[in-house]
């Protein structure tokens, strides 16, 4: 470097075609004004003549264009990021500060101590000096299960990641690894290849057999002091002082690989539980985290990942530090977030889980207005801004000073400082939940954080690298995936009625941020509307009631317009973010779905809450399924399965629109002379009706022709049935 030469660590650019892009989106605003114009103007006076239908349309319409606006500003202008690695290790290389990984996880049956391990092996890999970098597995299901399998992994560590870099290997999850590696060339790697992996086998074969029997092996008792606890002090998860077991203390020269080079140090944390007290979920379990891992490692930047989720790149924590460590450039930047990537959506991604345009459109869009969303996972913090700090622009850290400090004492020592830090009474009357750490009583902890964050002056930056930095398990069943949105648009609305972006951000973050905060926070209040559309034209079609302009009329355009052009250009934004068509289909579908049940769930739940009936409630998402459900997955079978109130609701408007588009088909039949007016009057009614018909075709398919355990169970059938032919034949007169 030149000397008063200043090469930035990362570049920001725009994205192509902002212009036509944003002619386009003016066209589809000039149609929803003359859609409006329609509405107002051709009000019917009678109801018999359909007017509150009309008017319910009319407010769904409404409800639209200002969703649809919001999501014209994530798309607005969108930027893309590029970190320059090599510019940092020429520059910092000796001086990198030390990065505390947080792995969260909850209860051994949903989450398995394999996978978990498979996660903490992955990210003790990354390539990075060993001694600055901690691995914390916080357990809030406190179970030996989780403990014994951890300490399994401190071992094979040993082996691991020698291994890892000796042959600079990638993925660095052993399974992940395994499941895909080639065979290699060279002769000494096939033999090394053979011997870790027969190592890796022997472990998982003790994990998963303490796992299926919920005990360990007697012997492992003597091998390590921690498994004694849970003879000694332990009530049961729900009441136990805390856990804090040091696996491999990095400070110790005796922590040494299988070839001599240091390891990471790697902790098990299972905070104090008493029924007394409330634990505040995922929240609490990472501020006990920051707390702990301040007494003993102390890092600077804070890797925040899931159990599920394994690193796919072991550049990525370099990555992340080219935004917070360039001089000019990184001061306003609080948290650099990766985005949420999967390892096991299929082709087609029948239940959307890929999120796929969130990720790779909006995000960016969000990045441009101020920054993304935290989402819990994949995201890497600066300890003083997660803990609190208000954004000063005199303040600079200085990143060659931080790497001084090493903590006193033996490990027992530090464990018995560190401990107290996680007792149920060390919170009380402080500020953590409320302006230190993570907020607590939302079921999106991470979200409201992340606005927390940017309310206090920071920025946050989006990467999402053309390699996956990281991949997790998607939801495999539909009820999943339902279940999972169902928390998110709960949560993302509870943030709109306690922390609303527009006050709660107002000045100190940008309006258009604001906006794009909508986009999530409102989701749940799009079920009225949807449910509007996809119920109320139909059963008026019935009764001949014309809801929308005649195929001749000049009205008919703009909604013609928008109907086309809003969904070629979906279909383009989905191709684009890698898609298939048949995956933008079934996107189109989850839509649905997710707004007319999980959606519609939440917002009853959120009423009953404010109004006081029932109480927080966290939905831990499933990471286990049974082989004939994953079979199914594999092949996209929707699974249904288990009786559950969002099938019948969902199962419910697919019928009634099924009967709906009979009872027309019939109509049509019957009154050969009038087919043609009915055609003409009613062409868009039943065009919307046609279409629910047939992106529900596999609801169809699982409730009266599949015979495999994941069909729609008979309740659910019988109910559905009934409720769809009464209203119906009412909707019929
Ligand atoms: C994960 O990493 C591997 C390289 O190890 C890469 O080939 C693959 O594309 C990555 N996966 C994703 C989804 O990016
Ligand atoms: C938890 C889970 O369902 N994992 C599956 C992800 O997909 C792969 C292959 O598609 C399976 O082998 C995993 O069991």
């Amino acid at each position: 470097m030149g000397n008063d030469e200043y090469f930035p660590l990362f570049e920001t650019k725009q994205s192509k075609g902002r212009l036509i892009y944003r002619l386009f989106a003016t066209s589809i605003f000039v149609a929803i004004c003359l859609i409006w114009v329609y509405r107002a103007t051709f009000i019917p006076n009678k109801v018999e003549e359909g007017s509150l239908g009309w008017l319910a349309l009319f407010m769904a319409e409404i409800w639209f264009t200002f969703y649809w606006i919001v999501t014209q500003v994530v798309r607005w202008s969108c930027i893309y990021r590029y970190p320059f690695k090599d510019r940092l290790s020429k520059r910092y290389e000796h001086d990198l500060p030390k990065v505390d990984v947080f792995v969260c996880t909850a209860d051994p049956m949903i989450e398995p101590p394999l996978l978990v391990i498979n996660t903490v092996l992955s990210v003790m890999a990354y390539d990075y000096p060993s001694e600055k970098l901690s691995i914390y597995l916080s357990d809030d299901g406190g179970s030996i299960l989780t403990f014994y399998a951890l300490f399994e992994a401190s071992q094979f560590s040993k082996n691991w990641l020698p291994y890892c870099k000796k042959y600079n290997i990638e993925p660095r999850s052993p399974a992940a690894y395994f499941k895909s590696v080639p065979k290699p060339d060279d002769a000494t790697h096939s033999k090394h290849l053979v011997s870790i992996k027969k190592l890796y086998e022997e472990m998982k074969n003790r994990i998963e057999t303490a796992t299926n029997l919920c005990k360990i092996p007697e012997e492992v008792h003597d091998q390590h002091k921690g498994f004694s606890i849970w003879n000694d002090s332990y009530n049961s998860k729900h009441d136990h002082a805390t856990i804090l077991q040091i696996l491999i203390d990095g400070r110790n020269e005796a922590a040494i690989d299988a070839e001599g080079h240091p390891l990471p140090t790697l902790v098990y944390l299972a905070r104090e539980k008493r029924p007394q007290y409330l634990h505040n979920f995922k929240a609490g379990a990472m501020n006990a985290l920051l707390r702990v891992s301040s007494e003993i490692s102390n890092g600077r930047v804070i890797l925040n990942v899931d159990c599920d989720m394994y690193s796919n790149n072991s550049q990525s924590i370099r990555e992340a530090l080219c935004f917070f460590m360039d001089e000019k450039k990184s001061q306003d930047i609080g948290f650099v977030q990766f985005p949420q990537m999967f390892e096991n959506t299929t082709k087609n991604d029948l239940y959307g889980s890929a999120l796929q345009v969130i990720n790779a459109v909006e995000f960016h869009g969000l990045d441009g207005l101020g920054g993304p969303l935290y989402i819990g996972t994949g995201c890497f913090h600066q300890r003083e801004i997660l803990s609190g700090r208000k954004y000063d622009k005199n303040y600079r850290i200085d990143w060659k000073t931080q790497n001084a400090l090493t903590k006193e004492g033996t490990v027992d020592e530090l464990e018995e400082r560190a401990k107290t830090l996680a007792s149920c009474t060390y919170e009380l009357n402080s500020q953590w939940g409320k302006e230190m750490g993570l907020k607590y009583g939302c079921p999106v902890e991470d979200v409201i954080t992340g606005l927390a964050i940017q309310c206090r002056g920071w920025k946050s930056v989006y990467l999402n690298p053309e390699r996956s930095g990281f991949l997790g398990v998607a939801a495999t069943s539909l009820g999943d995936a339902l279940v999972q949105h169902k928390r998110w648009g709960e949560g993302d609305l509870q943030i709109m009625l306690s922390h609303c972006p527009f006050w709660y951000g107002y000045k100190s973050i940008t309006l258009g941020l604001q906006l794009g905060y909508c986009n999530y926070c409102l989701w749940a209040v799009n079920s009225l509307a949807t449910l509007c559309y996809c119920t109320i034209p139909s059963l008026y079609m019935l009764g001949g009631i014309s809801l929308f302009p005649q195929l001749s009329s000049i009205w008919f355009l703009p909604f013609a317009y928008i109907a086309i052009a809003k969904y070629t250009y979906s279909l383009a934004e989905f191709l684009r973010a890698k898609g298939t068509v048949l995956g933008w289909w079934n996107e189109q579908r989850i839509w649905l779905y997710k707004r007319t049940s999980s959606y519609f769930f939440a917002i009853i739940d959120t009423t009953l809450k404010v109004l006081g009936f029932s109480q927080m409630k966290f939905v831990i998402s499933n990471k286990v399924t049974d082989d004939d459900v994953l079979q199914r997955y594999e092949k996209e079978i929707m699974e249904f399965g288990v009786p559950s109130p969002m099938f019948t609701l969902l199962a419910s408007l697919a019928l009634m629109n099924l009967f709906s588009f009979l009872v027309l088909i019939k109509m049509l039949l019957v009154e050969k002379d009038r087919w043609r007016m009915i055609i003409e009057r009613l062409s868009l009614q039943i065009l919307l009706c046609g279409v629910l018909v047939l992106i529900n075709l596999p609801l169809f398919k699982a409730l009266f022709v599949r015979k495999d355990k994941g069909r729609m169970p008979s309740s659910v059938t019988i109910k559905a049935t009934i409720v769809s032919i009464v209203i119906v034949l009412y909707f019929c007169h």
